[in-house]
């Protein structure tokens, strides 16, 4: 198959699917074209059923907000023409979802018929779409698109529930490539940043709000004052300042550190004992499966799809957002040394089912059905 993948180019979870995904798929024979505003964060490697196409948007003295949903519908529309695509695939509804409607519209008027997928990851439900400024669009893209799938049960369950939608929305849970996302021998820095053999505790996200930083900050206070332990805190966002002030008014300045935004998050996660993950909304969690699949046990919310990924009392614990004793209790049981091994094997089994070898496929029977689908429409 000859597909587009539109997505989100930086760190966040959808663009790290998207490109995961169109990276696997290439390494299957189809060859896949990205359409992105610039190379995709994960798009390093050489193959040659990969291409890329950069979305260039021009800004003008006039426009106070560059019109990129445009810019991008027209490469959409140059590339589904030159590259003969058979699907667009778009990752996150807002604006790719309609983007891909405009482009679809432009390509009919030259007798070009191309099917659109699109892809719920989460807060482009969750949050953004449901702002009254974008749901109507939101609605609209989504039932106008020929393929529908959300990466969880729980954001396929919300998405009927808050939109008018009159599709079918196929659940794809997110996946891990289990080769890359295992644990190393790390032991180096493992000594180097717990160098008393204390507990490490890692948390990986953009630090925006519905993360709720400061929970992971006052959780690992209260581990803090029972056992000896670590912090560290990978990424970057809007909470990352206060969160540093946060650990230094607690006087852990130097128990918590900011690592700032890594290329290889999986070398950090091989030497953690603990992931918290304390989210307000979470439609999958995938930094959770990344830690899962490096043998690190799982605190987290019971937030949107979390609870289908992270078994309560096998693979970690599940707590109601904001309770911080439970969390603090729960983090405890796991790193307590009679119980850590068995919640890192669990761990670890469970990242088994997310392996990549046995999502890809269903991508790959999904994009079939619905090329087949959209040709016996178009020939009606
Ligand atoms: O908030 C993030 O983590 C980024 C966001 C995104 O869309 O880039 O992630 C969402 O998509 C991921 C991949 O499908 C999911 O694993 C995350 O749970 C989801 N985030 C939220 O729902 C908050």
């Amino acid at each position: 198959m000859k597909i587009g993948i539109v997505c989100y180019p930086t760190f966040g979870g959808s663009g790290v699917v998207a490109t995961e995904l169109g990276k696997a798929l290439a390494q299957e024979g189809h060859q896949v074209h990205f359409i992105t505003y610039s190379q995709p964060q994960r798009l390093e490697f050489l193959n040659e059923n990969l291409f890329y196409h950069e979305v260039n948007f021009r800004n003008y003295p006039l426009f106070e907000y560059p019109p990129y949903e445009l810019a991008l519908a027209s490469k959409m529309v140059s590339v589904v023409k030159n590259e003969q695509l058979d699907l667009l695939h778009v990752h996150y509804a807002i604006p790719h979802a309609s983007a891909a409607y405009m482009a679809k519209q432009i390509l009919k008027t030259e007798g070009i018929y191309i099917p659109v997928v699109t892809t719920l990851h989460g807060t482009d439900i969750t949050l953004v779409g449901k702002d009254a400024s974008y749901e109507p669009v939101v609605t609209f893209s989504i039932n106008e698109s020929e393929g529908v799938t959300a990466v969880s049960e729980d954001l396929r369950k919300e998405t009927y529930e808050y939109f008018d939608i009159r599709n079918e929305i196929e659940v794809i849970p997110n996946f891990i490539d289990l080769q890359k996302f295992k644990k190393q021998k790390k032991d180096h820095f493992r000594k180097a940043i717990c160098p008393n053999n204390e507990a490490l505790i890692v948390h990986t996200s953009n630090f925006r709000k519905v993360k709720r930083i400061p929970d992971v900050i006052k959780v690992f206070h209260n581990v803090l004052q029972v056992i000896p332990a670590k912090l560290l805190m990978i990424g970057d966002g809007p909470e990352r300042d206060e969160a540093e002030k946060m650990a230094k008014d607690l006087g852990m300045h130097d128990a918590v550190r900011f690592l700032g935004k890594l290329e290889a998050v999986e070398e950090v996660l091989s030497v953690a004992d603990l992931f918290l993950m304390p989210s307000e909304k979470e439609s999958f969690g995938l930094a959770a499966l990344e830690a899962m699949a490096c043998e690190v046990p799982v605190i987290s919310s019971n937030a949107g799809g979390i609870p289908e990924l992270n078994l309560h009392g096998i693979t970690g614990f599940l707590s109601n957002v904001g309770d911080i004793e439970d969390m603090t209790k729960n983090a405890l049981t796991i790193l307590d040394k009679d119980n850590l091994p068995n919640f890192k094997a669990n761990a670890l089994k469970r990242a088994q089912e997310f392996d990549i070898s046995k999502i890809l496929p269903l991508y790959e029977n999904y994009y079939q059905q619905i090329i087949e689908k959209h040709k016996l429409k178009v020939h009606r």
